[in-house]
């Protein structure tokens, strides 16, 4: 009886646990206009876990961040403008990558594989699913070399799938 009562008392804090601090992104293709899968984000203790679950890439590494503004739409001519820079709370104007102390926002990078799909999971450690919630996260056409050299923040170009993470 005892035993039963402490298994659904676990069960019950871990599922609790489990729906505020896990989000599922919803994410398309800023061309085609398509729904380009998901990205579930996930505290844990080490960081945040993110699951992407995409298709429709081109094949190959590429750049990966949480943008500042909860916004996908066009501006000032560049696809996807209204996401703003790279999530930087402490104005630190520095693209060094997920485990550097420039901008909070780099992740690492988006992998997909010759089909297209992307599916590794990865960990931002500096990161916490309450301070992303509200802004979006995006994957850019090409890599990120985690520097503002040769190329302004990783050298990813274009932003090619956006999503908003649900606040
Ligand atoms: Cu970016
Ligand atoms: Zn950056």
């Amino acid at each position: 009886m005892i035993k039963q009562f402490l298994i659904s008392a676990i069960l019950l804090a871990s599922s609790a646990q489990a729906s505020d601090q896990h989000t599922i992104v919803k994410i398309q293709h800023l061309e085609k206009g398509e729904h380009a899968g998901t990205v579930a984000l996930q505290d844990t203790e080490h960081g945040l876990m993110i699951t992407p679950n995409l298709k429709g890439l081109e094949p190959g590494v590429k750049g990966f961040h949480i943008h500042e503004h909860g916004d996908c739409s066009d501006k000032d001519g560049v696809q996807a403008g209204a996401a703003g820079g790279h999530y930087d709370p402490e104005g630190t104007n520095m693209h060094l990558g997920p485990y550097g102390k420039g901008h909070k926002g780099d992740l690492p990078p988006v992998f997909a594989d010759e089909k297209g799909e992307a599916n590794t999971p990865t960990l931002a450690p500096r990161l916490r699913l309450s301070e992303v919630k509200g802004r979006s996260l995006m994957v850019h056409k090409a890599g990120d070399n985690m520097a503002d050299v040769p190329h302004h923040s990783g050298g990813g170009g274009d932003r090619t799938i956006c999503g908003v993470i649900p606040k």
